[in-house]
C-alpha cells in the first residue's frame, strides 16, 4: 500500500494549505507566533529522501502521523567562529517541540517552495542551504551577507525519529550543514532564549551538567560523528563532505 493513502491531509502537489492551524484544537494554549509557523509547508519524503508531497509542519510533527511512518526533510546547521568554537542555542519556552533544550546553532525545514525543495541530492542540498540562511536570520538575526550559501558545507544526511512529549515529535531526514563565520547576533526571543559559543571541552562539560537538557538529534550527532568532524574542521574535512549514504539512527 502506498504510504500517501494513509494520510488524507497530505497534498501531493506543493500547494499551500488553506486551513489555518490557528483554529486547531491540537494547538490550543501554545504561543500564537509558534502556532502560525505550524502552517509552514514541509516536504514529505519516502525512505530514500524522494519528495512525495507536502504537508503542514503541524501534520508532520504529530506523533499520531509519525507512528504511521510520516517522514519529512530537515536541516541542522552548525556554525563555528574563527576560533572553531561552536555556536549553541537554547530553544525558547514558546517552542511547541523540544522547548528549553540546548541544541546546535539552528535547525528547521526546507519548505515546499521553489528554491528550497528538490529531488536530486544536489538540488536538495542547494534547497537546505537557502533554508538555513533564511532561518539563521529569523532565529538569530544573522544577516545573509555573513553566511553566503556557498560557504555552507553539506556533510551527510541522518534519518532519525524522536518523540518530544506524548503528542509531538520528529521523524526526519536531516541534512547536516557546517559553516565557519564570525557573525553578529540579534536573537529572536520567540525562538531562542540563550546562546553560547563552546569549545569541544566546554561542550563535553555541558553534557555532564544534570540541570541542562539537550535535543535528541543534537545528542545523537554528538554521540556519533560530531567530535570527529570538529577535529577536522580546518584539515581533512573534505573526506566527510557530500556523503551519499543516508545514516539511519
Ligand atoms: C526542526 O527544527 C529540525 C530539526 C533538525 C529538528 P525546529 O524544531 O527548530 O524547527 P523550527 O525552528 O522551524 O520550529
Ligand atoms: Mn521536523
Amino acid at each position: 500500500e502506498h504510504i500517501l493513502s494513509l494520510f488524507p491531509e497530505i497534498n501531493t502537489s506543493l500547494a499551500t494549505q488553506t486551513r489555518s492551524a490557528l483554529k486547531d484544537d491540537d494547538l490550543q494554549g501554545y504561543d500564537e507566533e509558534q502556532i502560525r509557523l505550524m502552517d509552514e509547508v514541509c516536504i514529505v519524503l519516502d525512505d530514500h529522501d524522494q519528495p512525495i508531497g507536502s504537508a503542514s509542519k503541524k501534520v508532520c510533527h504529530l506523533m499520531e502521523n509519525i507512528n504511521k511512518g510520516l517522514l519529512h526533510r530537515a536541516f541542522s546547521c552548525f556554525l563555528f567562529d574563527s576560533q572553531n568554537r561552536l555556536l549553541l542555542q537554547q530553544r525558547a519556552s514558546e517552542k511547541i517541540t523540544f522547548p528549553d533544550m540546548w541544541t546546535n546553532t539552528c535547525c528547521s525545514h526546507p519548505l515546499g517552495v521553489p528554491g528550497e525543495t528538490g529531488s536530486t541530492l544536489d538540488a536538495a542540498v542547494a534547497g537546505v542551504k537557502r533554508a538555513a540562511q533564511r532561518k539563521l536570520d529569523q532565529e538569530l538575526g544573522i544577516k545573509a551577507k555573513q553566511v553566503p550559501v556557498e560557504h555552507f558545507d553539506f556533510l551527510t544526511r541522518i534519518h532519525y525519529k524522536a518523540p518530544s512529549d506524548g503528542k509531538w515529535g520528529e521523524h526526519e531526514i536531516d541534512y547536516i550543514l557546517f559553516i565557519k563565520a564570525d557573525v553578529d547576533l540579534d536573537i529572536n526571543p520567540n525562538e531562542v532564549q540563550a546562546t553560547r559559543y563552546v569549545s569541544e571541552a566546554e561542550l563535553k562539560e555541558m553534557f555532564k551538567d544534570d540541570k541542562l537538557t539537550f535535543t535528541p538529534w543534537f545528542k545523537l550527532i554528538c554521540q556519533t560523528m560530531m567530535f570527529e568532524w570538529w577535529e577536522h574542521l580546518d584539515h581533512g574535512l573534505e573526506k566527510y563532505k557530500g556523503e551519499k549514504d543516508i545514516r539511519r539512527m
